[in-house]
């Protein structure tokens, strides 16, 4: 991988000098890059096992970008990509492999919140995200990976991979799977809502986790959203629902030990009240599923997570021991467990918060 080479490749301010590996994603290769002049930028290898057509991911994503630049008054709220010398926003190596650049704004992400007040900024710019986009014209937008949040779909391939049992570890994980099997009505709750249009389909941008928020460092306050690469037509509850997943949980999406695993109540009310508060155009059949939204994403996610340690991890291949997304998967379970035993708090608070905000 010549990532030096694909640093020069785009139309930066001065000549590049530095490159170091940056974030921690799991899908794509992340690397700052400093120039000569000190200009900064983060350059991406796109990960093309994901995603099967970059092309299709960089005009989706440059053209929501160029839609928000218009509707937003500090240029830091969007990222910003810097074309390559061809005047494309992707460059093609040798290799075959895409890259692309934007700038580097500064800034700082989180994995966990530090305050309430972190957290509630995140709310606000995915919700602002949402309500910046309502009008976006959906349908123009490719959907770049299918039934990326069809939970129905991910059940039925989790079923395949399970029947299939490629790499022979179906025995040892019996129990899991039954227990995502017990769920799978639950599950196609979102989906079959959204296919008889009970539920509109809107711009969303379906990986909403905390760490994909990028704040400010000197007023801490939410300034954009990163990572666009799953923007696609979807559900403001997947958007929602991925966020309490990830950031009002009590431990790490791999803590080894399920008992630190739960949902945290106060949080969960400070992200329903940021999200509500900015994404006023949200039609009250949404707000009343906000609390299905957190749990049908967790639950998505355990199945994927267990589905790829069937398969022999060729998905989240970015693992650190053989086990690795078991453990993910487990902590999710985990995840899902306490949801419903709080289920009846948690549609109380989205009830009492809507009533405050929504008057
Ligand atoms: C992946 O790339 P990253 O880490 O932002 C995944 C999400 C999962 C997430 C779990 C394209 O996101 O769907 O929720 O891991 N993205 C893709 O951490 O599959
Ligand atoms: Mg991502």
């Amino acid at each position: 991988m010549n990532i030096e080479k694909a640093a020069y490749e785009f139309q930066t301010e001065g000549s590049p000098v530095e490159c170091n590996a940056f974030g921690h994603g799991h899908i794509n290769n992340t690397f700052c890059i400093i120039t000569d002049t000190g200009a900064k930028y983060v350059l991406q290898r796109i990960n093309k096992y994901v995603f099967k057509n970059p092309i299709q991911v960089m005009a989706n994503t440059s053209s929501v970008t160029n839609y928000l630049r218009q509707r937003i008054e500090d240029p830091r709220m969007t990222l910003h990509f810097i074309p390559a010398k061809t005047g494309r926003y992707y460059y093609k190596d040798r290799e075959g492999e895409f890259w692309r650049m934007y700038d580097f704004v500064g800034g700082f992400t989180l994995d966990m919140p530090e305050t309430d007040e972190d957290f509630y900024q995140s709310a606000l710019a995915f919700g602002r995200f949402q309500e910046l986009l309502s009008d976006y014209p959906a349908d123009t937008l490719y959907e770049i990976i299918p039934n990326f949040h069809n939970t129905i779909d991910r059940y039925n391939q989790f079923k395949e991979s399970v029947k299939t049992d490629m790499v022979g570890r179906v025995a040892e994980v019996q129990q899991d799977i039954q227990f995502l099997l017990d769920r799978e009505e639950m599950g196609s709750t979102l989906q079959k809502m959204l296919s008889a249009g009970i539920l509109p389909l809107r711009v969303t941008h379906n990986d909403t986790k905390l760490n994909n928020v990028l704040l400010d460092t000197a007023t801490r306050k939410s300034l954009c959203v990163l990572d666009l690469d799953t923007v696609m037509p979807g559900s403001s509850l997947y958007d929602f629902g991925d966020s309490i997943r990830f950031g009002a949980a009590t431990a790490a999406e791999d803590e080894p030990d399920t008992s630190k695993m739960k949902l945290d109540l106060h949080l969960f009310e400070v992200y329903t009240k940021g999200f509500l508060q900015a994404a006023p155009s949200l039609t009250n059949m949404e707000v009343s599923m906000l609390p299905m939204g957190a749990y049908v994403m967790t639950l998505e996610l355990a199945v994927r997570f267990l589905k790829d340690y069937l398969d022999g991890d060729l998905y989240f291949s970015k693992i650190s021991y053989p086990e690795h997304n078991l453990v993910r998967a487990r902590s999710q379970m985990a995840l899902v467990a306490d949801m419903e035993k709080k289920w009846t708090q948690m549609n109380l608070i989205v009830a009492q918060m809507a009533d405050e905000i929504r008057r």
